[in-house]
Parts: C-alpha cells; structure tokens; sequence
C-alpha cells in the first residue's frame, strides 16, 4: 500500500486551484518509449534529440518521416493507463483543474481529460511546411491519403498546392511552442495553489520551467517520477515510482477513501 505524507493529503483535499504537467513517463506504462529512453530496432542507433530537429527533416525528409511513422503506429495502438485514468478522476474533483502536457501521443484525451494543453503538438496530426494546413491521420480523412502517403515518403501537399512536404504537427528544438497553449500553461502555472510535475525528465524548456513559475508564485510543487531531476531537489515532495501506481494510490487516498 502507498503511504503518502498526511500533510500532502491535507493541502490535496483543499486545493481548487490545480495545475498537472506530464511528460513521456506518463505514457511508458501504456508501452510508449519515452523521449530520451534507447530505441528500439531500427532506430537503436539514432539520437532522438537529433531526429527531433527542422534541420534533421531538412537534412535527410525521409529517416525523421519513417521515424514519426514508426513512433505514431505505436501511438495509434496504444491505450491509456491507470496513471492517465486516475488524472480523468482528479479533473473531476478539483475546482480549477489544468492538465498541460509535452506528450504528443492524444493519451490523455482519449483517456477523457478535458482541459488539456499540448505544449508539443500531436503525432497523429501531420502539417504542410508552408501554409499550416493541417490532417489528423487518426481518423477517417487518413483514407484519402493513404495512397498518397504510403506512395511517397514524405508526402507532399496536396491542399493548396504550395507543394512543401507534409511533417508530423509536433514542436521541434529551436521552434516555438503554439502561442495559446504555452501562454495559457504560464498564467495557469503562475496562478495555480499546486502543481503536479509527472514523468518528465524536466530538462527541456519552457515546459520546464513551469513547475518553477508556479513554485515563485507560491504554489506547492509536487514531482511524480521514478528516478530524480533538476527539479527534485527543488520540489516540496518528491514522490518516488512509477506514475501509473502512483496516480491512482493518491485519488484513492485524497478523494475516495477519507471523503472530501
Ligand atoms: C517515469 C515513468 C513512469 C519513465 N512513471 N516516471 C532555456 C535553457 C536552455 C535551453 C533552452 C531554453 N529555452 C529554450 C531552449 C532550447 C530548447 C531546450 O529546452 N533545450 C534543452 C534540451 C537544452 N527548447 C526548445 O528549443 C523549445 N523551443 C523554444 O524554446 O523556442 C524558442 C527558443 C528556441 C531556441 C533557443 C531559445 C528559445 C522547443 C522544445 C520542443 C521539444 N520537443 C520534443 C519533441 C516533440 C516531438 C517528438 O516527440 O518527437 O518534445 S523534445 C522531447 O522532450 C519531447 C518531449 O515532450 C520533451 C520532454 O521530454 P520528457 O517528457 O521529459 O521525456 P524524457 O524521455 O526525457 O523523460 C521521461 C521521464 O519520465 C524520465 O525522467 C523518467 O525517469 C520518467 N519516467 N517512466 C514516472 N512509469
């Protein structure tokens, strides 16, 4: 059984003002590599935080395509886990509840949280280089474009003819973050009472300095990972092991088993 501190329960139980920021662990129990993790097969040999750049998809189109396909079939045949369940039951008994996230893969909307931000974009959305124009390939439109996509590598355009190659709708390093989501993440975090940072190695920025706008601003911070980060040491509580145990243990401890 987890044993949480009686403190940390108490501030749970009363907080209205909550904001949550995952990263790529909250996805590893539903089989998601994360991020920075080794790959895997074919790809064991490249350096995601090269592939994860415009000058990579400038450089070699087709390797960053082939990976992004690669990366959102795993995605596609995936499913939420326990962790991702348990912050759809959290957003139901906070007041004000934010969920920001860096993770590309639509988990925690296809979980049921709703007042989710992505920092990162989405993989299973591709856009046009030049005009924006974006194709969710999660869903039926795909079948008008399979032919085409799986003809070339990477496709190239085919709505307004400006003819630039299709890239998946994620945020590469050097880019900037889609404006609505990060500053809406910064005002969350510097009015929030508390903010849970979940399964994120907290070392890329802005996302990561979240946790810390909300900290100047006198929230409680409260980090969720199985291993430390730069954040730990600055966290007020650091709770140590996988978020898909975790999450649930707390709900169950805040909300289920003592009432509100
Ligand atoms: C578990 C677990 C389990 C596992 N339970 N835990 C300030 C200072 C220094 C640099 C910069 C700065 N400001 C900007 C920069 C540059 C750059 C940056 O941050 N670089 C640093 C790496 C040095 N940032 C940018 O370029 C950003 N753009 C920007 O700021 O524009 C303006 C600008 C540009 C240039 C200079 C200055 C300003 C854009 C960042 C975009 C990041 N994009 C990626 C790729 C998305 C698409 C894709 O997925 O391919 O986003 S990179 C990658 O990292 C991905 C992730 O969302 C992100 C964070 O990764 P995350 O979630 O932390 O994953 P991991 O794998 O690293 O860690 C997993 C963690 O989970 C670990 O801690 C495990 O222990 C834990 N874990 N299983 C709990 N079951």
């Amino acid at each position: 059984m987890q044993l949480f501190p009686d403190d940390l329960i108490a501030k749970l139980k009363q907080v209205k003002q909550l904001v949550v920021l995952t990263g790529a662990g909250t996805s590893a129990e539903s089989g998601i590599p994360t991020f920075r993790e080794a790959q895997t097969g074919l790809w064991a040999q490249y350096d995601p935080a090269q592939l994860a750049t415009p000058e990579a998809f400038k450089q070699n189109p087709k390797l960053v395509w082939d990976w992004y396909t690669w990366r959102r079939e795993k995605v596609l045949a995936a499913q939420p886990n326990a962790g991702h369940l348990a912050l759809v039951a959290m957003e139901k008994y906070i007041k004000t509840f934010h969920l920001v996230t860096q993770n590309v893969d639509g988990l925690h909307q296809r979980a049921g949280s709703e007042n989710v931000l992505e920092l990162h974009g989405n993989i299973t959305r591709i856009k046009c280089e030049k005009r924006q124009r974006f194709i969710d390939l999660s869903h039926a439109q795909l079948t008008e474009y399979a032919l085409q996509l799986s003809e070339n590598t990477p496709p190239r355009c085919l709505d307004c003819n400006c003819n630039s190659f299709y890239r998946p709708d994620v945020v590469w390093f050097g880019e900037s973050l889609p404006y609505h989501a990060l500053v809406t993440a910064e005002q969350v975090a510097s009015q929030c009472e508390m903010l849970l940072c979940i399964g994120t190695s907290s070392v890329v920025y802005p996302a990561a300095a979240l946790p810390l706008t909300a900290q100047q601003n006198g929230a409680t911070v409260v980090e969720i990972n199985y291993e430390s980060t730069p954040l730990t040491k600055k966290a007020h509580y650091f709770l140590k092991g996988m978020s898909g145990e975790i999450l649930p243990a707390l709900v169950k401890a805040v909300w289920e088993d003592g009432g509100l």
